[in-house]
């Protein structure tokens, strides 16, 4: 297989080109990707100058450059990450999500079609259903309900996908995953931030009340999800990953200031989120059911490891950290 990976550079992105180059030594992996404040080459350094990897710089909307690499490596699956991820940013800026996300998304579709792409995997996510009450778990049939600008523009490149599949008779599949934390995860989002804030002796900003929920599964096990959908997943299909593990912002908290061994003074309640969905939970029977999909992690080893893996790594986070991410962080909580 040669598979046109988009979006490789970024935290999912780079854990699953590391995972198909160590997986599987006969294909050729091409990484394309923008290179955006959370795209970082840094993420990829051990696979560099692999004989079956290659990365080139570029924007998904270059429909050129996207149909010349496709007819150049001889691409017969297309994988996409690329996409504008982080919920907050979206609520200040929402155009270059629509951009990326939408009409990105419209890009690849395109440009896969005319050369008869045999499989393109769209990586979407929980947030396109919106938000839960106190019981139950997204299933493939929950209708797409999102709230933030971001997951709006996730649902829009969904709904494209599945467009492309009943109008053309495309080949694809979505896979819907709940939150992921592990190596290489940006310190804008929740796990990261805390961690390296709580190692540099910084507040630790909850919104709100802190009792929103998230599902959270290590990236390792998302990889391996996504690896078998490209090999397994039925034409059109959507598969939901998680593996059942909720917790409040508030235990995620708490269990890294445990870990760190903290003082909990640093936690500090802020301003709400605009539009904060309350609760994301996963049922992933179909994945397990239909392709045989089981988690390897449980929460327990794997923020422990991931904990340790952002105190070896100091240089890797303090230089995002120490760059245009401090613009961005003193807008978002200097006045909380
Ligand atoms: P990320 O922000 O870490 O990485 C996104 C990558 O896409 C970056 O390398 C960036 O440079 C690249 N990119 C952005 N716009 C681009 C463009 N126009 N052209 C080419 N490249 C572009 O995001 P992530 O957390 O790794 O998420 C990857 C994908 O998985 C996203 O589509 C996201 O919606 C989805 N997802 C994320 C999570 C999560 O918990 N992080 C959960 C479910 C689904
Ligand atoms: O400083 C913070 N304080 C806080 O309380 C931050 C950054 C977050 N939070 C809360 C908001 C959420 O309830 O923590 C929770 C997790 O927040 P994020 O890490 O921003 O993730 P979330 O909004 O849940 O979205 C993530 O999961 C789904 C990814 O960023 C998305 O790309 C993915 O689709």
């Amino acid at each position: 297989m040669n598979i046109l990976v988009t979006g490789g550079a970024g935290f999912i992105g780079s854990n699953f080109v590391r995972h198909m180059i160590e997986t599987y030594p006969s294909y050729h992996i091409v990484n394309y990707d923008l290179l955006t404040y959370a795209g970082n080459l840094e993420n990829l350094k051990d696979v560099e100058g692999h004989e079956n990897y290659t990365f080139v710089k570029g924007d998904i909307n270059n429909r050129e450059l996207v149909d010349y690499l496709i007819k150049r490596y001889n691409i017969n699956v297309l994988v996409n990450f690329a996409a504008e991820s982080h919920v907050d940013r979206s609520i200040t800026d929402p155009s270059i999500f629509v951009k990326s996300n939408v009409l990105g998304t419209q890009a690849l579709l395109d440009v896969a079609r005319e050369n008869n792409i045999t499989k393109y995997v769209q990586v979407s996510t929980d947030e396109v259903y919106g938000s839960l009450g106190e019981t139950g778990y997204f299933t493939e049939e929950t209708p797409l309900d999102p709230n933030s600008p971001y997951s709006a523009s996730k649902a829009g490149g969904d709904l494209l996908v599945s467009a492309y599949h009943e109008t053309f008779g495309m080949n694809v599949n979505i896979t819907r995953c709940s939150n992921n934390y592990g190596p290489y995860h940006f310190p804008e989002k929740l796990i990261p931030l805390m961690v390296t804030n709580a190692l540099e002796g910084k507040d630790l900003p909850i919104y709100g009340d802190g009792k929103n929920i998230r599902d959270w599964l290590h990236v390792k096990d998302h990889c391996s999800a996504i690896d078998l959908v490209i090999h397994k997943g039925k034409t059109g299909e959507i598969y939901n990953v998680g593996g059942h593990n909720e917790r409040t912002n508030n235990e995620i908290v708490h269990l890294i200031v445990k870990k760190l061994n903290a003082p909990k003074d640093l936690i500090k309640y802020v301003e709400d989120r605009l539009g904060h969905d309350r609760r994301y939970a996963i049922d992933p029977t179909k994945l397990t059911k239909e392709l045989g999909w089981t988690p390897k992690y449980t929460f327990d080893t794997g923020i422990v490891e991931t904990i340790q893996w952002y105190m070896d790594n100091q240089e890797w986070w303090k230089n995002i950290k120490s760059g245009d991410y401090l613009n961005y962080y003193n807008q978002q909580y200097g006045d909380k």
